[in-house]
């Protein structure tokens, strides 16, 4: 390895706050030095990563939401209506108190969450039945002053990708269904993202500001500990109630609506990096891969033909809509090789002049580093089902990393065992007391009881009861 190289190298990914912030500065994702705390800014290599990803998102919403935009700025008085939703704000809204040098009369949230910017709207377009099921949702800025440590693409106080679904329905069954029907679409979100998520729903101390019950998804990062990825809220007429949020019934009869709504941020794009990067850079799932496959020719002097062999691979790649790069640059092959391997090129592509003569390249992987040598005749379906290969091997590489750190444990101390490097699964009767008990004495968080559990019956890891359900426990970002 040259000099140069071997002094960018990133850390082992065992220290992996170390390499986290080191991948991200050198596989150009996130600038950090933006003077204010809890802020980062953009590169555009991670902005068109972030693009992809919210483009799948997108895809999958727009089958049946609609997209929309409301304004940053929410009066207080619209804020400070529902009781339980300020309780769970108050304490992480920024306030514009100014225009200029006057003071305002009525005081501007910057929107933590946009319920209340929403809803007061929801109560002029909700007339009648005909205009339910209503499902919008927006990609926006949203503001918190968070007080735990603020990391980048984690934990924000500027969150600059957060997508909230905020839909309307007939009855409180409708709303549940679409709750499901939420965890359903950010699964598969998170498919596309090569990410396995585990949905549980959350005990009732854990859930959002102002809902009856809220079911999130978690991914398990390489430190063992869990990152809330997604959540779903079940709303019922809680907040229609405070905003007034009624329609005409078949029967003429006036009644509240019932809500959900649903969220995901550049959390999403924490997983992605996290989970399936290595100590070479970033490994992108196809599907989002910023740049899909990178042409390397490897020529030791002027070589026109090997130069017009690669771009005539180009071409044929872009016209099956391939996102490709050609590295014509004076740089040596193995430089490049090391620069495309920090950007997560899923393919590689090198072509000599021995492999010109056999009318083929050299393919290397960039999740698993193997190579193998393809024909030019239809190298774009080569390319296109060397997509398919390493989408679903970087999935299951990622499910078998996290079934095997999921661990039913039966004690106390066994808890406080696993989660050390992953998740502990236990029995819990359901009370809070137990719950809170339980979180304290192990230092982790209850995530939720999995949506799907096939089990079971058991006694409370703390107080011995019968337990109908096992949840999931672990350290959390
Ligand atoms: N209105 C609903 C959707 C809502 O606000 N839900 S939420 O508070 O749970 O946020 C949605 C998702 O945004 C969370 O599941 C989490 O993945 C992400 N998120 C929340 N706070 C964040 C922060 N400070 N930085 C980055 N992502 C955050
Ligand atoms: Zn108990």
């Amino acid at each position: 390895m040259a000099e140069q190289e071997k002094e960018a190298a990133l850390p082992s990914k065992e220290s992996f706050s170390e390499w986290y912030n080191d991948i991200l500065q050198k596989g150009e994702i996130m600038d950090v030095r933006y003077p204010v705390k809890g802020l980062y800014v953009w590169y555009p290599f991670g902005f068109n990563l972030r693009r992809n990803v919210y483009d799948i998102m997108r895809k999958l919403l727009d089958k049946d939401h609609q997209e929309t935009l409301f304004p940053l700025l929410i009066p207080e008085n619209e804020f400070m209506k529902e009781a339980e939703h300020i309780k769970g704000f108050e304490d992480e809204v920024y306030w514009v108190t100014h225009g200029g040098v006057s003071p305002l009369d009525v005081k501007l949230a910057l929107r933590p969450t946009s319920e209340t910017a929403i809803y007061p709207m929801y109560k002029l377009w909700v007339r009648s039945h005909a205009d339910l099921p209503l499902k919008l949702y927006q990609i926006v800025n949203t503001f918190r002053y968070e007080t735990k440590h603020t990391r980048p693409l984690i934990r924000l106080r500027e969150i600059t990708s957060f997508k909230e679904a905020h839909t309307v329905h007939a009855t409180w069954e409708d709303a549940a269904a679409q709750v499901d029907e939420a965890i359903r679409l950010y699964t598969e979100f998170y498919r596309k993202l090569a990410i396995p998520v585990l949905p549980s729903k959350r005990p009732d101390w854990d859930k959002f500001p102002g809902a009856d019950y809220t079911i999130a998804t978690d991914a398990l990062m390489p430190d063992g500990k869990t990152l809330q990825v997604g959540t779903a809220h079940h709303l019922g007429d809680n907040f229609a109630k405070t905003f007034d949020i009624q329609y005409e019934d078949s029967e003429g009869e006036q009644v509240y609506v019932h809500q959900t709504c649903y969220g995901v941020s550049e959390r999403s794009v924490a997983a992605l990096i996290s989970i399936h990067g290595d100590e070479k850079g970033l490994v992108m799932p196809p599907e989002v891969a910023p740049v899909q496959v990178v042409i390397i020719p490897i020529v030791f002097k002027k070589a026109e033909d090997v130069l017009q062999a690669c771009e005539e691979v180009k071409e044929k790649l872009e016209a099956v809509g391939i996102r490709v790069k050609l590295d014509a640059s004076d740089n040596r092959p193995g430089a490049k090789y090391y620069k495309w391997e920090m950007k997560g090129v899923p393919v590689r592509l090198e072509i000599g002049p021995r492999d010109l003569k056999n009318n083929a390249a050299m393919l290397a992987r960039r999740d698993t580093g193997e190579k193998q040598q393809v024909s030019l005749d239809n190298i774009e379906d080569e390319v296109l089902s060397m997509f398919s290969v390493i989408q679903d091997s970087l999935y299951e590489k990622a499910k078998q990393e996290v079934d095997r750190r999921i661990l039913d444990c039966m004690s106390l101390d066994e808890v406080k065992k696993n989660i050390t490097t992953g998740i502990a699964k236990v029995f819990w009767c359901g009370e809070k007391d137990c719950g809170l008990k339980l979180e304290d004495e192990v230092g982790a968080g209850i995530l939720g009881i999995p949506t799907s559990q096939e089990c079971c019956q058991g006694k409370c890891v703390v107080c011995g009861a019968d337990a109908g359900t096992m949840v999931y426990v672990a350290r959390t970002y």
